[in-house]
């Protein structure tokens, strides 16, 4: 039964990833010098996730079509960013935004919140 959990959890989760790559659209273009900004700003930021989760796809399909450089770490089971996100973060929830921005660290949960955030500093 755990098993037939996991293969249907997979299928959808490759379904998801499948859906996206092929609907993804266009990323926002910027003339060189205001991409180059952008891409400095974005250093200063990371997205933890999961591959398969539809919340974190929302996010990254908006950090694509913004043109947004911006570093993801997996969350998952067995990937050494997790524990990262729980010490930092406090628990383990993706996606979440982990801006750094005058030596202060802020981890911002819900999708919802991040895409809104994202856009309105970089669309
Ligand atoms: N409302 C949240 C939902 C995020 C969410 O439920 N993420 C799941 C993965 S799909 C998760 O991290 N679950 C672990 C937990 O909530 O502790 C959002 O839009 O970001």
């Amino acid at each position: 039964m755990k098993l037939l959990i996991k293969l249907i959890r997979n299928l959808l989760g490759g379904i998801i990833v499948l859906a996206d790559l092929l609907t993804r659209g266009f990323k926002k273009k910027r003339t060189p010098e205001q991409q180059q900004a952008v891409n400095e700003q974005a250093k200063d930021l990371t997205l933890y996730h999961f591959a398969a989760c539809p919340f974190c796809t929302k996010t990254r399909r908006a950090i694509y079509k913004l043109n947004l450089p911006i570093e993801k770490r997996s969350a998952a089971q067995g990937s050494p960013y997790r524990q990262e996100l729980e010490t930092g973060a406090g628990r383990v929830k993706a996606p979440c935004l982990r801006i750094e921005k005058d030596g202060q660290v802020e981890w911002m949960f819900e999708s919802k919140e991040i895409v809104r955030y994202l856009e309105q500093r970089f669309a």
